[in-house]
Parts: structure tokens; sequence; C-alpha cells
């Protein structure tokens, strides 16, 4: 006997309540939003995050290419255009990937020894690659799901900009634009992650799959903090 669905407001509860996994609680993140990271894990942490950020757009163009429903997918290359920046009649964006190169040169790094990842963790690389690997492969739907560690990113968004200035004044303010550019753009991702989610999702087998997918995702944002603080060490 399956048990019945949880109603919309119960499965986007359940899906929240994930958020005690999120890497905002990861010993590595605490570090580096509580001021004490060294100038040296600050680096590795920009360098290392950069994979992430490049692979993005990746992933979200294989769930484009996953996807055959033009109504999402003009929602979803929003996504592409946030992160590779744009220019369209005459409107012009260097987008979220340079934005994060000029973080990277705030923090003391150069451009070149960032894209040529260099610094990047082989374990950092192998989730990175797993989250692509999984959008590239999965219904379109399911990589949808897994983008819903967003629920939780305008918060550490937030914190950074609340706590990095006054901790760290070493770096440049406007290396954080990232960060500001981020608030705005996760909430609005959200909403057309979650619209899909709770909508695609809608029987209790369904439902308990996609807390499995959100798992996933989390667990590779958390391995990622785990290889960063093996590597650049967790100042207590
Ligand atoms: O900068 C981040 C970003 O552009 C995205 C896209 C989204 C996705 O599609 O999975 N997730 C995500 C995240 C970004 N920044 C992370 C951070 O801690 O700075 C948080 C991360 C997320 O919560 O998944």
């Amino acid at each position: 006997m399956t048990a019945t669905a949880w109603t919309r407001t119960e499965f986007e509860g359940k899906l929240r309540e994930r958020g005690r996994s999120y890497h905002i609680h990861h010993p590595f993140n605490v570090m580096l939003n509580t001021g004490r990271a060294t100038p040296a894990q600050i680096r590795g942490w920009v360098a290392n995050r950069f994979y992430y950020q490049i692979a993005i757009p990746v992933k979200d163009a294989a769930v484009l290419s996953n996807c055959p429903d033009r109504e999402v997918r003009r929602g979803w290359i929003q996504r592409i255009l946030d992160h590779d920046g744009f220019e369209i009649g005459g409107v012009r964006d260097p987008g979220g990937i340079e934005a994060w190169l000029r973080l990277a040169e705030a923090v003391g790094l150069t451009r070149e020894e960032v894209e040529d990842q260099r610094h990047l963790i082989p374990a950092v690389r192998f989730a990175v690659d797993a989250y692509v690997n999984f959008a590239r492969r999965v219904p379109w739907q399911e990589a949808v799901c897994s983008s819903l560690t967003e629920l939780f990113a305008p918060e550490i968004h937030q914190q950074r900009l609340a706590t990095w200035p006054e901790h760290y004044r070493w770096i440049e303010p406007e290396g954080l634009a990232y960060f500001r550019n981020r608030v705005s753009q996760a909430r609005r991702d959200v909403e057309q992650g979650l619209a899909v989610t709770l909508d695609h999702f809608d029987t209790r087998p369904l439902q308990e799959r996609a807390l499995e997918i959100l798992q996933f995702k989390l667990d590779i944002l958390w391995a990622m903090n785990d290889a960063m603080a093996l590597k650049y060490g967790v100042t207590p």
C-alpha cells in the first residue's frame, strides 16, 4: 500500500527541511563566514569554487538539451546568460563567471592561475563532474530538482556580504559583486525550479525521489567543502 502524496505545502516543507545539510553549516564555510579564514584558505576556496561556477552553465545547457518544453526553456536559459554573460540588442552583461574572476583578483589570485585550474583539488573536480553528468543523464525534471539547493543560497550569499567586508578588509569590496548579483538571481531561479518540482513529483514515491535528488546535490556541495578543508585546513 503506497503512502498518499504529501500536499504541495507539506512537500515544500520537506524540501526546505533538508536545509539542515546545506553547506552553510560545513565547518569550512563557518570558518570563512566568521572571519577565521587565512588569505590562503580564501584563495583556495575561490580557485576551487571557480570550477563549480564554470560547470553551472554546462549543466544548465544539459537540462535544456533534455527539455522539450519551450516555456520551461525560456525560463531556464536565463541561467546560462547569468553565468556566461551576453550581448543582446546592445545590452551587455559580462556575467557571473567574469564576476568570479574579479573576485579571484580581489583576493590576490591571478586570472591565469584560476582559469588553468592548477589549484583544483581532484575531489572537487569529481564532485562537480558528478553534478554535470547527473544533469546529462536523468530526466530534465530531476536535474531541475537538483538545483533546489538554491532554496538555501540567498542566505549564504547574504551572510558573505554581511561578514566578509568587516572580517577581510584586505579584499576589495567590488570583488563581492558576484554574491550581490546572486541573491536576486537565486530567488528567481528557485521560483521556477520549485514550481517544476512541486508539479512533476506528484506521488509519494516521486516526492521521496525528489528528496533523494536534493540530498545528492547537498552531498556534492558538502563533499567540495570536505576536500577544501582537508587541503587547506579549518582554522578553529
Ligand atoms: O553561485 C551559485 C550558483 O550560480 C548556483 C546555481 C545553482 C544550481 O543550478 O545548482 N546552485 C548554485 C549555487 C551557487 N553558489 C553556491 C554558494 O555557496 O555560493 C550555492 C550553490 C547552490 O546552493 O546550489
